[in-house]
């Protein structure tokens, strides 16, 4: 059918008895750094595609979470698209670790220099899709009721993205107001003379803290879990270092497209346990003084070895009683699990802040939580009264942004049916039974234990790279074998055991949702082994995939 005909036989259900060409060539979910490099992939495809974006804005992520001292934990030359020397080039990032405004920002430059906004659709949020099995092509199903039809859907929905306040009883009945940190609203708020109460100490309570605590007049953390928090040491970019950096561009992308990360980063071979406690201690002070996250790299054994971790857990117990002046605030601040084993978080000030005496710390592993009353929050020990919460909860990872989604696949299976043991991708970007379905940096792929801005682009372009074969095939299936599926997802699973990952209650293992099954979801064999892996599948004519 020519493009002429298919535009006329959109809106009608069949030609000549067969289903009518889908309306779109590919539906894209999320106008994000995932979504809209694969609008740019695609569309250079001469594809017609359609991205459908729940805000009312380009930039996922950094579109919601507009919470005070909002930053990336990336460094800003690395976190960045990397596919376009020009944009690289270009592009000025101010500081070490960028804010959110200055990351939404360079969002809407590259939306505008790549002319995206014309094939973006705001507002609108997609809840369910099906597959129709005779057209080969998906219905895409939004909240406002309409419809849309495409050969693939390109789900670039985030692994962060559906934001989640726990089911606290009582919450309806809050006097005051209250914001979850990634639905934090446009204009910001004002918490000048408040009383605020925090809830979560994870890599968001962990930065909007310090700069709560500076404006409210008295705030309240409640804590379930410390957090192993290094100091971000962050800093303006002096313009010799981003020269030398934009001169060696080209090299430091593609060595980091193959680092274990996806970042550059001198990652040690040597176990924590070979060196005298005198030299760890030198060691670990270095990466203390520099900052960022990179400590868990300062040997090679420290997410394998317990005790190799536990040298390190200790360097950073000591280093929070030494900021913090009261003991017994230190020993509540100090977590007792593996190093990097739930996210480390970067701080700014987020240990010095407990000095305050406007800062009060709630226990809330010894004494839970137990409603939100009209006043404020209950726990079992005590009640306290606010104006203002602020819950930093976290999200539903991974999976949350799928999953509330109603798709429908092959025979009508759900794929909450499909996941409700845990998901099952390959290599996480597709999973069985839903064909011309595609999934970035879904469960299954090195994603959050990377730089996620090189996954994304990994996966875009290995999904377009693949729609690309199938179109210039006369393909209009494409589909996930189960065997091969089984075979990744054990392989996700190996690449976990042994490590200390699955050691603590994280949202990679989905601990922070009750109910959620207990699986590690994120790929950790590496992202240059992954994307050699995937190079292979693409090479051997995407082995594992049904193309037909
Ligand atoms: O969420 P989290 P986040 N009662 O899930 C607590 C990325 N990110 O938004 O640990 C009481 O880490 C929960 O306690 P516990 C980054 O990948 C990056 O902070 O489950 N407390 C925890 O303290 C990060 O890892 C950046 O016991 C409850 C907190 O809420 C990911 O996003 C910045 C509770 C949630 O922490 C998520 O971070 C921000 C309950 N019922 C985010 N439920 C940077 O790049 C949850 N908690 C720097």
């Amino acid at each position: 059918m020519s493009r002429a005909s298919v535009s006329a036989a959109v809106g009608s259900d069949h030609v000549d008895g067969h289903p009518a060409s889908p309306e779109w060539d590919v539906v894209v979910v999320g106008a994000g750094f995932a979504g809209l490099y694969a609008l740019h992939r695609l569309r250079a495809q001469g594809l017609r595609v359609q991205v459908l974006e729940a805000g009312d804005g380009v930039g996922g992520t950094w579109y919601w979470n507009r919470y005070p001292g909002a930053r990336c934990d990336v460094q800003s030359m690395e976190y960045s698209y990397s596919f376009d020397e020009g944009l690289q080039n270009d592009w000025e990032w101010t500081e070490r670790f960028a804010t959110q405004p200055e990351i939404l920002r360079y969002i809407e430059h590259v939306a505008d220099r790549l002319d995206l906004r014309k094939d973006i659709e705001f507002g609108v949020r997609v809840a369910g899709a099906e597959f129709d099995e005779s057209g080969s092509r998906w219905t895409v199903r939004t909240a406002d009721g309409s419809a849309r039809t495409a050969r693939f859907v390109v789900m670039a929905t985030g692994c962060l993205s559906s934001a989640r306040v726990p089911d606290f009883a009582g919450l309806e009945t809050f006097g005051g107001d209250w914001y979850h940190s990634g639905d934090w609203p446009h204009e910001g708020v004002d918490l000048t003379g408040k009383r605020v109460a925090v809830i979560g100490t994870g890599s968001s309570g962990v930065q909007l803290i310090p700069l709560v605590a500076e404006q409210a007049a008295h705030t309240t953390v409640f804590q379930r879990t410390p957090n192993f928090v290094m100091p971000a040491r962050n800093a303006p970019l002096t313009d010799e270092f981003t020269e030398d950096f934009k001169a060696h561009y080209p090299q430091l992308r593609e060595q980091a497209r193959y680092a274990p990360g996806g970042i550059l980063r001198n990652l040690r071979e040597q176990s924590a346990l070979d060196e005298s406690p005198e030299q760890r201690q030198e060691r670990y002070e270095a990466h203390w003084e520099s900052g960022g996250p990179d400590i868990v790299g300062a040997y090679g054994d420290l997410l394998r070895n317990a005790e190799s971790n536990e040298t390190l857990a200790e360097f950073i117990r000591g280093k929070i009683a030494e900021i913090v002046t009261d003991p017994e605030r230190a020993a509540l601040l100090s977590p007792h699990y593996a190093v990097g084993a739930k996210r480390i978080a970067l701080g700014t000030n987020y240990y010095e802040t407990y000095n305050r005496e406007d800062v009060t710390l709630v226990d809330v592993a010894a004494s839970p939580l137990e409603r939100i009353t009209s006043a404020g929050i209950k726990t079992a020990d005590a009640e306290y009264e606010f104006d203002v919460i602020v819950f930093a909860t976290g999200f539903d990872a991974m999976t949350g942004a799928l999953l509330r989604v109603d798709f429908r696949g092959e025979n009508g299976v759900t794929l909450q049916d499909k996941w409700h043991a845990g998901p099952r991708t390959l290599l996480g970007v597709a999973t069985a039974g839903f064909p011309n379905l595609f999934t970035v940096t879904g469960p299954g792929s090195p994603s959050v234990i990377s730089n996620v801005l090189m996954s994304v682009e990994q996966h875009v372009e290995w999904i377009t790279d693949y729609i690309e074969y199938l179109t210039a095939r006369g393909h209009t299936y494409a589909a996930a074998v189960v065997a091969d599926e089984d075979d990744w997802v054990q392989r996700v699973q190996d690449a976990a055991s042994g490590t200390l990952y699955l050691t603590a209650n994280s949202w990679y293992l989905g601990a922070n949702v009750p109910g959620k099954p207990r699986v590690f979801m994120p790929y950790v064999g590496g992202v240059g082994n992954f994307r050699r892996h995937c190079e292979k599948v693409a090479a051997n004519d995407y082995e594992g995939f049904v193309s037909r």
